[in-house]
């Protein structure tokens, strides 16, 4: 952009004088180094959604990296705006017209490489890093075309690089996560493993939620009949919070589920737990087989019927909190 301006001045500026051009060009390169060194160095560790994983961490490198690329470009035309107010201003009884200026080919030249290879520049980024993290955790609908490393397997264990799957059931208002690996049992709360490839499968049982955990830079909606591929791989321990983040009725603010990250030997005594009480209490023979869509219209009376037993919502069907306005 600079450039750009360095040409610009030197058209406009008919008479002899000084060298408006360098003048920018020094100016904006004494503002524009700086800012990106303080973008890169102080900003860019607390920019959000953090580094917890390891689609949080590409996410934050990438708004950092666009960040640093916007800051020149920014400062350049601010900076010509500045500069032009105060140095080409009309003086006062100056009543006269400008010099007429009829195309400049150094301007129109630098200007069409300059934003061409921005253009093209957030083009490589963009698509590269859509590619590199598996789809930056974003949902890829039923079919992604980028995949986590990691195997497929029909029983968990920690530490062999086996994908971990979870699927993710979305309703009016609650999520609730199924764990096909160990039995198909359900929770309500969301324990991960760390260092884990996840793959989380998510859908709905009535109207449109998104599953959103945002410290681990995942975001997927939740559509009912849809089964939404989204993956990550957890890097550090900890609690952190899903929120639904599409309006989904009256008590949609208070959809939230609390997530704790685990050691994986640790996550596996959790979900091998789980499912032993839930197959004790004959919650696992009842629950609907596990499917990456549930028929809604099947499953009330039975989601009441396990609710009584154990709480167990999700993939039963319909939850409502004591708190909510209506209870059927
Ligand atoms: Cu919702």
């Amino acid at each position: 952009m600079s450039s750009d301006d360095t040409a610009a001045a030197a058209g406009a500026d008919a008479s002899p004088g000084p060298r408006h051009g360098r003048r920018l060009f020094t100016i904006w390169l004494v503002l524009a180094v700086p800012a990106v060194l303080v973008i890169w160095f102080a900003w860019y560790p607390h920019m959000p959604p953090g580094r917890m994983s390891d689609s949080a961490r590409h996410q934050q490198f990438d708004i950092a990296v666009l960040a640093v690329s916007a800051a020149p470009v920014i400062i350049a035309v601010l900076l010509y705006f500045i500069y032009a107010i105060v140095v080409w201003r009309a003086r006062p009884g100056d009543e006269g017209d400008g010099p007429a200026i009829y195309g400049n080919t150094k301007v129109q030249a630098t200007w069409i490489i300059g934003t061409t290879m921005i253009v093209l520049w957030l083009f490589v980024f963009g698509t590269v890093e859509l590619v590199v993290p598996a789809g930056a955790g974003a949902g890829e609908g039923p079919s992604p075309i980028w995949n986590l490393t990691g195997k497929h397997t029909a029983a968990w264990s920690p530490g062999a690089n086996d994908m971990l799957q979870i699927q993710v059931i979305g309703q009016q208002w609650a999520f609730t996560y199924r764990y096909p690996q160990f039995g198909g049992m359900e929770s309500t709360v969301l324990d991960l493993p760390a260092n884990t490839p996840i793959e989380f499968h998510v859908t709905s049982l009535d109207v449109i939620h998104s599953f959103w955990p945002y410290v681990l830079g995942v975001k997927a909606d939740a559509n009912p009949q849809v089964d939404n591929v989204a993956y990550t791989t957890v890097q550090a321990r900890g609690g952190f919070k899903v929120r639904c983040n599409e309006l989904c009725g009256i008590w949609h603010g208070a959809m939230t589920t609390d997530g704790t990250v685990l050691p994986p030997a640790a996550f596996q005594a959790w979900a091998a737990g789980v499912q032993a009480q839930e197959r004790s209490l004959g919650v696992l023979a009842v629950l609907p087989p596990y499917a990456l869509t549930y028929d809604p219209t099947v499953i009330p009376q039975l989601g009441k019927s396990i609710i009584a037993i154990d709480g167990i919502t999700g993939g039963a069907g319909y939850y409502y909190n004591s708190s909510d306005p209506v209870t059927p």
